[in-house]
């Protein structure tokens, strides 16, 4: 993608001045993300532009009605609540000239484009304890927001994302196939999958019997996809809305602990140093339980520290299935990177399994000192699966 083609994109976009440059954004495993500096009579402006991945979202339409209809409601939420910011709250789509929410290219690329949200940062490693209490309060927030909206009113943007047990048939159909020939350098890797089977049909079994609620959730609740105040280090806007759908609060808590209580990278190859910090967790549980504490039934709250341990084994998962086909999911940017990726999320389930009975016991003392859980009658929002 030239900058000439951002110039293209840009203008078919009603933002008012003159497109100056793009400089393309490295984070995100997914879109393509450009930051695009604009001109106009009273100064510079920064938008974000996007180009939808088309192999990882089939229906960009659809994601985009969601995409419309969930900022809208949380910027409406926003513009009501105190010390609430609209602007920044939440990402602020701008339209293109056809009226639409998005730009759809004569080679059949869709665009869209929001307000840069300035003066934050994102954190790709979480490093203190009140960055995983922020990220926790972030999300549950997230959730709180969006939980008087009915959860069929959205489309599924990717069916079955979070469906352990059909991401752990699909893992098995591409080992079996091995058509890249990477099985052989993978096999701790795939040892380790293949002995948790068993636990992979925990939360499906219970969404589907109606013993855990479908909510509206993120889905893709890591570290950066929240934006941090330069000055106040607080979080001031989930992002990366793409995933929003219903789903479990579960796989929302479960992907924040994969991301928040190691000092590691991702894609750390160093496994000594892929440890679960017990003090980051208690951090992200006590942020999260401040802000869905009330809404969770205890079904949920008895599987919070399950959930981090089954949410980091299906994204390693996808991992190694990603890098047994030869990287056509997940962008990388050195070769071997996916396999690197997955064992370091296998190193952390380890880690959490080994941990397991102290993180129990952290989530109880949480809940001790503030009371909750509460009866579960009192507690509203989330509608069992029928
Ligand atoms: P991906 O789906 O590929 O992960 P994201 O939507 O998470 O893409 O965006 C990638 C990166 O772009 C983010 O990590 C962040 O650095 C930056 N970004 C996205 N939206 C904004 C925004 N509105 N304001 C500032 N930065 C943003
Ligand atoms: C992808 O888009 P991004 O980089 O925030 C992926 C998530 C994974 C994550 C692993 C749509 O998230 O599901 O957990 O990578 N998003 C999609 O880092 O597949
Ligand atoms: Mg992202």
């Amino acid at each position: 993608m030239t900058e000439h083609d951002l110039r293209l994109v840009f203008s078919r976009f009603a933002i008012p001045g003159d497109f100056v440059r793009a400089r393309f954004i490295k984070v995100g495993h997914i879109n393509d993300t450009y930051l695009v500096d604009a001109m106009n009579k009273t100064g510079r402006d920064q938008y974000i532009f996007q180009r939808i991945n088309r192999f990882v979202f089939r229906d960009p339409e659809r994601l985009m009605a969601n995409f419309e209809k969930i900022t809208r409601h949380i910027r409406a939420k926003l513009e009501h609540a105190k010390g609430c910011d609209p602007e920044r709250g939440t990402l602020n789509l701008l339209y293109a000239r056809s009226g639409q929410c998005f730009y759809l290219s004569p080679e059949g690329d869709y665009w869209r484009a929001y307000r840069f949200v300035g003066e934050a940062h994102i954190i790709n490693v979480a490093t203190r304890p009140e960055q995983a209490t922020e990220a926790g309060r972030a999300f549950g927030f997230f959730q709180k927001l969006l939980s008087d909206l009915e959860a069929s009113s959205l489309h599924e943007t990717i069916p079955f994302f979070h469906h352990t047990p059909r991401r752990f048939s699909r893992f098995k159909e591409v080992l079996s196939g091995d058509t890249c020939l990477r099985a052989a350098e993978a096999r701790d890797a795939v040892a380790f999958a293949l002995e948790r089977e068993p636990m992979t049909t925990v939360i499906t079994a219970a969404l589907a019997d109606g013993r855990l609620p479908l909510r509206i959730t993120h889905n893709d609740t890591k570290i950066n996809n929240i934006l941090f105040d330069n000055r106040t280090g607080k979080a001031v806007c989930v992002i990366d809305l793409d995933t929003t759908m219903p789903g479990s609060s579960l796989y929302d808590f479960g992907d924040m602990v994969r991301t928040t209580t190691s000092f590691a990278p991702e894609d750390e190859r160093d496994l000594a140093k892929v440890e679960l910090e017990m003090d980051m967790f208690q951090a992200l549980a006590d942020g999260y339980l401040a802000e869905a504490g009330d809404f969770l039934t205890e079904e949920e709250i008895g599987l919070l520290v399950f959930s981090g341990r089954l949410v980091t084994f299906t994204i390693g998962l996808r991992f190694l299935t990603d890098f047994l086909e030869g990287d056509a999911y997940f962008r990388v940017h050195r070769p071997g990177q996916n396999l690197d990726r997955a064992r370091a999320q296998f190193g952390l389930v380890r880690s959490m399994e080994a941990q397991a009975e102290t993180m129990e016991q952290c989530v109880r003392e949480l809940l001790g000192k503030t009371g909750r859980p509460r009866s579960r009658s009192s507690r509203s929002g989330g509608k069992p699966i029928s």
